[in-house]
């Protein structure tokens, strides 16, 4: 089944807002299938961000992602990467409806709480390089109450 690595940024997790950003996707019936915490090394934040390299704001991306600790996941279900998009909403808070968790929790792009995969193509790479360890394979029992 589809897959999304989705990471709680430094200020998502200085704020306060694991437990509220792991209950959003948990109750809309994705399986969290990897989590752990970490500090991230500046080599780790650069090659997640490699496709901004040439961007003005790269320098502060990378000082903004390695400032303390991040929550590094890996979601699963039907549509993840793209309804997972949704439920995270438009990169600038300022664009990002109410309801997704930047247009309810952060208010400007630099400090926008979240990440998750733009593609299934970027999710297979991103999960690779955070979860070079793999996986825990387990299953969830609610299957049959969240798939028909
Ligand atoms: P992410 O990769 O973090 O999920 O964000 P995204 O796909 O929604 O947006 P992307 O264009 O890939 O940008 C990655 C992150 O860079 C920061 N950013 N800052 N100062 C700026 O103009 C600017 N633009 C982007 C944001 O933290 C964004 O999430």
């Amino acid at each position: 089944m589809e897959q999304s690595f989705i990471m709680i940024k430094p200020d998502g997790v200085q704020r306060g807002l694991v437990g509220e950003i792991i209950s959003r996707f948990e109750k809309k019936g994705f399986y969290l299938k990897g989590m752990k915490l970490l500090t991230v090394e500046k080599s780790l934040a650069e090659n997640h961000y490699a496709d901004l390299s040439a961007k003005p704001f790269f320098p502060g991306l990378v000082e903004y992602i390695i400032s303390g600790p991040v929550v590094a996941m890996v979601w699963e279900g039907k549509n993840v990467v793209v309804t997972g998009r949704k439920i995270i909403g438009a990169t600038n808070p300022s664009d990002s409806a109410p309801g997704t968790i930047r247009g309810d929790l952060a208010i400007e792009v630099g400090r926008n709480v979240i990440h998750g995969s733009d593609s299934i193509e970027s999710a297979r790479k991103e999960i690779a390089l955070w979860f070079p360890e793999g996986l825990t394979g387990w299953q969830s029992s609610l299957h049959p109450w969240i798939y028909e």
